[in-house]
Protein backbone atom coordinates (compact mmCIF):
# COMPACT_ATOMS: atom_id res chain seq x y z
CA UNK A 1 0.00 0.00 0.00
CA UNK A 2 2.20 2.50 1.44
CA UNK A 3 4.98 1.70 -1.51
CA UNK A 4 2.20 2.34 -4.16
CA UNK A 5 1.30 5.37 -2.80
CA UNK A 6 4.74 6.64 -2.83
CA UNK A 7 5.32 5.88 -6.18
CA UNK A 8 2.03 7.32 -7.40
CA UNK A 9 3.63 10.43 -5.96
CA UNK A 10 6.96 10.31 -7.33
CA UNK A 11 5.28 9.95 -10.78
CA UNK A 12 3.09 13.15 -10.70
CA UNK A 13 6.58 15.48 -9.25
CA UNK A 14 7.98 13.30 -12.74
CA UNK A 15 5.35 14.34 -14.72
CA UNK A 16 5.52 17.59 -13.82
CA UNK A 17 9.09 18.26 -14.19
CA UNK A 18 11.51 19.50 -17.13
CA UNK A 19 12.82 18.12 -19.60
CA UNK A 20 16.50 18.89 -18.31
CA UNK A 21 15.45 18.24 -14.71
CA UNK A 22 14.57 14.88 -15.58
CA UNK A 23 18.18 14.07 -17.24
CA UNK A 24 19.51 15.87 -14.30
CA UNK A 25 18.22 13.59 -12.05
CA UNK A 26 18.52 10.05 -14.55
CA UNK A 27 21.72 8.30 -13.87
CA UNK A 28 23.63 7.55 -16.75
CA UNK A 29 22.92 4.12 -18.43
CA UNK A 30 24.88 3.10 -21.65
CA UNK A 31 23.93 0.42 -23.85
CA UNK A 32 26.34 -2.46 -24.28
CA UNK A 33 29.02 -4.26 -23.05
CA UNK A 34 32.13 -2.81 -24.29
CA UNK A 35 35.19 -4.47 -24.40
CA UNK A 36 35.98 -7.32 -22.73
CA UNK A 37 38.53 -8.77 -20.57
CA UNK A 38 38.91 -11.85 -22.76
CA UNK A 39 39.08 -9.98 -25.49
CA UNK A 40 41.58 -7.57 -24.10
CA UNK A 41 43.89 -10.76 -23.08
CA UNK A 42 43.56 -12.28 -26.50
CA UNK A 43 44.28 -8.87 -28.64
CA UNK A 44 47.48 -8.14 -26.26
CA UNK A 45 48.88 -11.88 -26.43
CA UNK A 46 48.61 -12.28 -30.39
CA UNK A 47 50.27 -8.81 -30.66
CA UNK A 48 53.09 -9.43 -28.43
CA UNK A 49 53.76 -12.78 -29.43
CA UNK A 50 54.08 -11.57 -33.43
CA UNK A 51 56.86 -12.66 -35.00
CA UNK A 52 58.80 -9.58 -36.15
CA UNK A 53 57.42 -6.32 -35.37
CA UNK A 54 55.50 -6.79 -31.79
CA UNK A 55 52.56 -4.50 -31.93
CA UNK A 56 49.12 -3.21 -29.61
CA UNK A 57 45.83 -2.07 -30.55
CA UNK A 58 45.42 1.66 -30.38
CA UNK A 59 42.03 1.26 -29.34
CA UNK A 60 43.14 -0.37 -25.85
CA UNK A 61 44.94 3.50 -25.11
CA UNK A 62 41.70 4.50 -23.79
CA UNK A 63 40.97 3.39 -19.88
CA UNK A 64 40.23 5.78 -17.56
CA UNK A 65 43.25 6.98 -17.12
CA UNK A 66 44.07 6.83 -20.81
CA UNK A 67 41.17 9.09 -22.03
CA UNK A 68 41.74 11.64 -19.09
CA UNK A 69 45.44 11.97 -20.42
CA UNK A 70 43.86 12.18 -24.12
CA UNK A 71 41.91 15.02 -23.14
CA UNK A 72 45.16 16.70 -21.94
CA UNK A 73 46.70 15.65 -25.24
CA UNK A 74 43.53 18.02 -27.09
CA UNK A 75 44.64 21.12 -25.14
CA UNK A 76 48.75 20.91 -25.71
CA UNK A 77 50.03 23.56 -27.45
CA UNK A 78 52.10 21.32 -29.83
CA UNK A 79 48.17 19.43 -30.88
CA UNK A 80 46.92 21.61 -33.28
CA UNK A 81 44.02 18.89 -34.01
CA UNK A 82 41.43 19.21 -31.65
CA UNK A 83 41.68 23.07 -32.04
CA UNK A 84 41.05 22.88 -35.73
CA UNK A 85 38.80 20.31 -35.98
CA UNK A 86 36.64 22.62 -33.02
CA UNK A 87 36.87 25.62 -35.25
CA UNK A 88 35.72 24.37 -38.65
CA UNK A 89 32.77 22.99 -36.51
CA UNK A 90 32.18 25.97 -34.60
CA UNK A 91 32.56 27.87 -38.06
CA UNK A 92 30.66 25.40 -40.52
CA UNK A 93 27.68 23.67 -38.37
CA UNK A 94 24.92 25.85 -39.58
CA UNK A 95 26.22 25.83 -43.26
CA UNK A 96 26.18 21.95 -42.34
CA UNK A 97 22.72 21.66 -40.68
CA UNK A 98 21.07 23.72 -43.67
CA UNK A 99 22.60 21.22 -46.51
CA UNK A 100 21.02 18.28 -44.69
CA UNK A 101 17.47 17.17 -45.22
CA UNK A 102 16.58 16.98 -41.65
CA UNK A 103 17.99 14.56 -39.75
CA UNK A 104 16.20 13.13 -36.46
CA UNK A 105 19.08 10.71 -35.67
CA UNK A 106 22.76 11.69 -35.54
CA UNK A 107 25.25 9.00 -34.36
CA UNK A 108 28.42 9.85 -33.72
CA UNK A 109 31.25 7.16 -33.92
CA UNK A 110 34.29 7.25 -31.16
CA UNK A 111 32.53 10.58 -29.77
CA UNK A 112 34.96 10.82 -26.83
CA UNK A 113 33.84 13.72 -24.36
CA UNK A 114 31.36 15.32 -27.30
CA UNK A 115 32.88 18.40 -26.63
CA UNK A 116 33.03 19.79 -30.41
CA UNK A 117 29.86 18.07 -31.09
CA UNK A 118 27.49 20.50 -29.02
CA UNK A 119 28.55 23.48 -32.21
CA UNK A 120 26.34 20.77 -34.82
CA UNK A 121 24.11 19.53 -32.71
CA UNK A 122 22.71 22.61 -31.37
CA UNK A 123 22.14 23.88 -35.31
CA UNK A 124 19.95 20.68 -35.63
CA UNK A 125 17.99 20.82 -33.06
CA UNK A 126 17.47 24.37 -33.76
CA UNK A 127 15.29 22.60 -36.90
CA UNK A 128 13.66 20.14 -35.64
CA UNK A 129 14.08 17.69 -32.59
CA UNK A 130 16.85 15.05 -32.27
CA UNK A 131 17.96 12.35 -31.28
CA UNK A 132 21.86 11.78 -30.53
CA UNK A 133 24.22 7.91 -29.91
CA UNK A 134 27.41 8.38 -28.83
CA UNK A 135 29.42 5.30 -30.10
CA UNK A 136 32.64 4.90 -27.99
CA UNK A 137 34.09 1.80 -25.85
CA UNK A 138 35.25 4.09 -23.24
CA UNK A 139 32.16 4.25 -20.35
CA UNK A 140 33.99 7.04 -18.87
CA UNK A 141 34.19 9.14 -22.18
CA UNK A 142 30.87 8.16 -22.68
CA UNK A 143 29.78 9.21 -19.41
CA UNK A 144 31.59 13.08 -19.66
CA UNK A 145 29.96 13.13 -23.14
CA UNK A 146 26.35 12.84 -21.86
CA UNK A 147 27.07 14.89 -18.79
CA UNK A 148 27.73 17.72 -21.18
CA UNK A 149 25.00 16.77 -24.12
CA UNK A 150 21.80 15.77 -22.46
CA UNK A 151 21.14 19.52 -21.45
CA UNK A 152 20.48 20.83 -24.79
CA UNK A 153 17.11 21.58 -26.08
CA UNK A 154 15.05 19.22 -28.53
CA UNK A 155 17.92 17.05 -28.05
CA UNK A 156 17.76 12.88 -26.40
CA UNK A 157 21.21 11.11 -25.81
CA UNK A 158 21.31 7.01 -25.85
CA UNK A 159 25.22 6.36 -25.40
CA UNK A 160 25.71 3.69 -26.68
CA UNK A 161 29.30 1.74 -25.13
CA UNK A 162 29.81 -0.49 -28.46
CA UNK A 163 32.44 -1.09 -31.13
CA UNK A 164 31.56 1.42 -34.18
CA UNK A 165 29.62 -0.76 -36.30
CA UNK A 166 27.90 -2.62 -33.16
CA UNK A 167 27.02 0.85 -32.33
CA UNK A 168 25.87 2.08 -35.40
CA UNK A 169 23.72 -1.06 -35.95
CA UNK A 170 22.18 -0.64 -32.64
CA UNK A 171 21.57 3.25 -33.43
CA UNK A 172 19.82 3.18 -37.10
CA UNK A 173 17.17 0.76 -35.20
CA UNK A 174 16.08 4.44 -33.34
CA UNK A 175 15.87 6.02 -36.72
CA UNK A 176 11.86 7.42 -37.74
CA UNK A 177 10.82 6.27 -40.79
CA UNK A 178 11.57 8.70 -43.58
CA UNK A 179 13.95 10.74 -41.70
CA UNK A 180 17.56 10.64 -42.76
CA UNK A 181 20.71 10.34 -40.49
CA UNK A 182 23.84 11.78 -39.87
CA UNK A 183 26.72 9.93 -38.78
CA UNK A 184 30.06 11.99 -37.27
CA UNK A 185 33.37 10.47 -37.49
CA UNK A 186 35.65 13.48 -35.46
CA UNK A 187 38.84 14.05 -34.41
CA UNK A 188 40.73 12.39 -37.34
CA UNK A 189 40.21 8.68 -35.65
CA UNK A 190 39.88 7.32 -39.28
CA UNK A 191 43.71 8.14 -39.42
CA UNK A 192 44.62 5.12 -36.80
CA UNK A 193 43.10 2.64 -39.45
CA UNK A 194 45.76 0.91 -42.18
CA UNK A 195 44.64 2.04 -46.07
CA UNK A 196 42.83 -1.11 -46.10
CA UNK A 197 40.97 -1.16 -42.91
CA UNK A 198 39.48 2.12 -43.55
CA UNK A 199 38.09 1.58 -47.03
CA UNK A 200 36.41 -1.76 -45.06
CA UNK A 201 35.33 0.09 -42.86
CA UNK A 202 33.74 2.94 -45.05
CA UNK A 203 32.10 0.72 -47.02
CA UNK A 204 30.91 -1.30 -43.59
CA UNK A 205 29.12 2.31 -42.46
CA UNK A 206 27.28 2.63 -45.51
CA UNK A 207 25.95 -0.50 -45.90
CA UNK A 208 23.76 0.69 -42.99
CA UNK A 209 22.87 3.71 -44.07
CA UNK A 210 20.23 4.52 -46.60
CA UNK A 211 21.04 6.93 -49.66
CA UNK A 212 20.80 10.76 -48.65
CA UNK A 213 21.96 10.08 -45.09
CA UNK A 214 25.29 11.99 -44.37
CA UNK A 215 28.77 10.89 -43.34
CA UNK A 216 30.41 14.03 -42.00
CA UNK A 217 34.55 13.13 -41.66
CA UNK A 218 37.24 15.17 -40.05
CA UNK A 219 40.67 14.14 -41.46
CA UNK A 220 44.36 15.53 -40.22
CA UNK A 221 46.33 16.67 -43.48
CA UNK A 222 49.43 15.82 -44.45
CA UNK A 223 52.06 18.62 -43.23
CA UNK A 224 55.26 19.79 -42.33
CA UNK A 225 57.26 16.65 -40.67
CA UNK A 226 58.73 18.81 -37.38
CA UNK A 227 54.98 19.88 -36.61
CA UNK A 228 53.52 16.68 -36.64
CA UNK A 229 56.30 14.84 -34.69
CA UNK A 230 56.23 17.80 -31.58
CA UNK A 231 52.33 16.78 -31.76
CA UNK A 232 52.68 13.70 -30.93
CA UNK A 233 56.15 14.13 -28.93
CA UNK A 234 55.11 16.92 -26.58
CA UNK A 235 57.64 19.12 -24.33
CA UNK A 236 55.71 18.42 -21.08
CA UNK A 237 55.54 14.66 -21.65
CA UNK A 238 51.60 14.05 -21.83
CA UNK A 239 51.38 11.79 -25.19
CA UNK A 240 54.36 9.78 -23.75
CA UNK A 241 52.55 8.83 -20.46
CA UNK A 242 49.20 8.25 -22.84
CA UNK A 243 51.68 5.89 -24.49
CA UNK A 244 53.25 4.40 -21.90
CA UNK A 245 49.64 3.78 -19.95
CA UNK A 246 49.17 1.28 -22.35
CA UNK A 247 51.64 -1.42 -20.40
CA UNK A 248 50.52 -0.21 -17.13
CA UNK A 249 47.45 -0.64 -18.29
CA UNK A 250 48.22 -4.61 -19.08
CA UNK A 251 50.24 -4.56 -15.86
CA UNK A 252 47.08 -3.33 -13.97
CA UNK A 253 44.44 -5.43 -15.59
CA UNK A 254 46.35 -8.52 -17.01
CA UNK A 255 48.96 -8.59 -14.15
CA UNK A 256 52.10 -8.05 -16.44
CA UNK A 257 55.43 -6.81 -14.72
CA UNK A 258 56.21 -4.10 -17.18
CA UNK A 259 58.65 -1.60 -15.89
CA UNK A 260 57.90 1.61 -17.04
CA UNK A 261 61.17 2.64 -16.59
CA UNK A 262 62.81 0.59 -19.39
CA UNK A 263 60.59 2.02 -22.15
CA UNK A 264 60.77 5.30 -23.72
CA UNK A 265 58.08 6.66 -25.51
CA UNK A 266 58.84 7.44 -29.68
CA UNK A 267 57.17 9.29 -32.16
CA UNK A 268 58.35 8.17 -35.93
CA UNK A 269 56.74 9.92 -39.35
CA UNK A 270 56.89 7.26 -42.13
CA UNK A 271 56.83 9.43 -45.38
CA UNK A 272 55.84 6.45 -47.66
CA UNK A 273 53.11 5.70 -45.98
CA UNK A 274 52.02 9.17 -44.28
CA UNK A 275 51.58 8.26 -41.07
CA UNK A 276 52.80 9.00 -37.24
CA UNK A 277 53.65 5.94 -35.47
CA UNK A 278 53.37 5.72 -31.45
CA UNK A 279 56.13 3.23 -30.30
CA UNK A 280 57.39 1.58 -27.17
CA UNK A 281 61.56 1.12 -27.15
CA UNK A 282 62.73 -1.08 -24.87
CA UNK A 283 65.67 0.60 -23.27
CA UNK A 284 67.45 -2.63 -22.42
CA UNK A 285 67.64 -6.29 -22.96
CA UNK A 286 64.86 -7.51 -20.79
CA UNK A 287 61.77 -10.30 -20.26
CA UNK A 288 58.04 -9.07 -19.46
CA UNK A 289 55.48 -11.98 -17.77
CA UNK A 290 51.90 -11.38 -18.45
CA UNK A 291 50.74 -12.35 -15.52
CA UNK A 292 51.50 -16.19 -15.53
CA UNK A 293 49.54 -16.43 -19.13
CA UNK A 294 53.02 -16.17 -21.45
CA UNK A 295 56.17 -14.71 -21.23
CA UNK A 296 58.18 -12.24 -24.14
CA UNK A 297 61.74 -10.97 -24.25
CA UNK A 298 62.64 -7.57 -26.29
CA UNK A 299 65.52 -6.84 -27.64
CA UNK A 300 67.60 -3.64 -26.37
CA UNK A 301 66.08 -0.97 -28.82
CA UNK A 302 63.44 -3.22 -30.09
CA UNK A 303 60.11 -1.63 -30.11
CA UNK A 304 56.61 -2.35 -29.43
CA UNK A 305 53.94 -0.40 -32.21
CA UNK A 306 50.95 0.78 -30.57
CA UNK A 307 49.41 3.19 -33.21
CA UNK A 308 49.50 4.79 -36.64
CA UNK A 309 48.07 7.91 -36.99
CA UNK A 310 47.49 8.76 -41.17
CA UNK A 311 47.75 11.77 -42.66
CA UNK A 312 45.75 12.36 -45.96
CA UNK A 313 45.13 15.01 -48.88
CA UNK A 314 42.05 16.32 -49.45
CA UNK A 315 41.76 14.30 -52.72
CA UNK A 316 42.42 10.87 -50.75
CA UNK A 317 39.30 11.54 -49.04
CA UNK A 318 37.45 11.93 -52.34
CA UNK A 319 38.69 8.99 -53.41
CA UNK A 320 37.51 6.97 -50.46
CA UNK A 321 34.31 8.39 -50.47
CA UNK A 322 33.88 7.54 -54.10
CA UNK A 323 35.52 3.60 -53.85
CA UNK A 324 33.06 2.95 -50.64
CA UNK A 325 29.58 4.30 -52.07
CA UNK A 326 29.43 8.29 -51.33
CA UNK A 327 30.09 11.16 -53.02
CA UNK A 328 32.14 13.85 -51.48
CA UNK A 329 30.19 16.99 -51.62
CA UNK A 330 32.17 19.35 -49.94
CA UNK A 331 35.06 19.67 -47.60
CA UNK A 332 36.23 22.28 -45.30
CA UNK A 333 39.68 23.08 -43.97
CA UNK A 334 41.37 24.96 -41.85
CA UNK A 335 44.21 27.02 -43.08
CA UNK A 336 46.03 26.92 -39.31
CA UNK A 337 46.53 23.48 -38.90
CA UNK A 338 46.22 21.98 -42.39
CA UNK A 339 43.09 19.48 -41.66
CA UNK A 340 39.59 18.75 -43.44
CA UNK A 341 35.81 18.12 -42.50
CA UNK A 342 34.02 16.32 -45.57
CA UNK A 343 30.57 16.00 -46.28
CA UNK A 344 30.09 13.09 -47.61
CA UNK A 345 26.57 11.74 -49.14
CA UNK A 346 25.79 8.06 -49.39
CA UNK A 347 24.65 7.47 -52.60
C1 LIG B 1 42.25 10.39 -31.30
C2 LIG B 1 43.19 8.88 -32.84
C3 LIG B 1 42.82 11.12 -33.48
O1 LIG B 1 45.84 9.90 -33.74
O2 LIG B 1 45.96 12.01 -33.28
C4 LIG B 1 46.87 11.62 -29.94
C5 LIG B 1 45.17 9.86 -30.83
N1 LIG B 1 47.61 9.64 -30.27
N2 LIG B 1 48.17 11.60 -29.63
C6 LIG B 1 45.54 10.89 -33.06
C7 LIG B 1 46.51 10.38 -30.36
C8 LIG B 1 48.61 10.41 -29.82
C9 LIG B 1 44.58 10.71 -31.89
N3 LIG B 1 43.22 10.26 -32.37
Amino acid sequence: MRASAASRTESKVVSKMSKAELLQGRSFQPIGDPLSHIEFAEDVRRGLLKRGQKELYSKYLYDEIGSALFDAITVLPEYGLTRADARLLRRHSVGLAKRLDHPSLVVELGSGSGSKTRWILSAIAARQPVTYCPVDVSSSALENCWRELSKLDSVEVVPLAQSYLDGLRQAVELRSAGKSMLVLFLGSTLGNFNPERAEEFLSDVRQLMLPGDAFYLSTDLQKEIPRLIAAYDDSIGVTAAFNLNLIARINRELGANFDLSKFAHEARYDNKAHRIEMHLRSLVRQSISIGDDFTIKLRRDETIWTESSYKFRCEDIASLARRTGFDCEIQWVDEEWPFAQSLLRAV
